[in-house]
């Protein structure tokens, strides 16, 4: 949100012809932030492990939801009883592990470009990522938002996206 509305107040700018420059380099940030802007989640009620969900999401939609933003996860509409923790997109390369989602190099994975963040954006919880011994490898997101890794063999509900 923070992203989207920089973004958005170098575009006040505009008029005035001095943020030329700005908006070249910030040319990919925007390019990210209207992606944002187009996307649809969609709530799978269906237990499903992680493997299994990103299937579902890729034949249905586009793939397990990327989240870049807070204004992202609350497009998200789950059930009002819904208090269970459900898949998204994360996943971890535990050839290269290491404890931080940045832009930067690290080992943490969106499944709709099998790449890394490329705004840094996250929303771990506290003292999440853990890792444990290399065996939290997928990550699934509690009702209020926040990030957790955990086993990707759980069956869980999850959240597809399309745009
Ligand atoms: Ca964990």
């Amino acid at each position: 949100l923070v992203f989207c509305s920089t973004i958005t107040s170098l575009f006040k700018c505009f008029p005035q012809g001095k943020c030329h420059l700005f908006l070249q380099k910030l040319g990919f940030g925007i390019t990210s932030c209207l992606e944002s802007f187009h996307r649809k989640y969609h709530y799978v009620n269906q237990k499903m492990t992680w493997t299994d969900a990103q299937s579902y999401c890729r034949e249905k939609y586009n793939d397990l939801a990327t989240f870049e933003s807070m204004e992202d996860i609350e497009k998200l509409s789950r059930p009002n009883m819904d208090n269970d923790m459900i898949w998204m997109g994360l996943y971890d390369d535990p050839n290269s592990w290491i404890v931080n989602l940045g832009n930067d190099t690290n080992s943490w994975r969106w499944s709709a470009t099998e790449t890394t963040s490329r705004t840094g954006y996250d929303n771990w919880s506290a003292g999440q990522p853990n890792y444990d011994q290399g065996k939290d490898l997928c990550v699934r997101m509690l009702s209020g938002g926040s990030w957790t890794d955990t086993f990707c063999t759980e069956e869980r509900y999850f959240a597809c996206y399309e745009g």
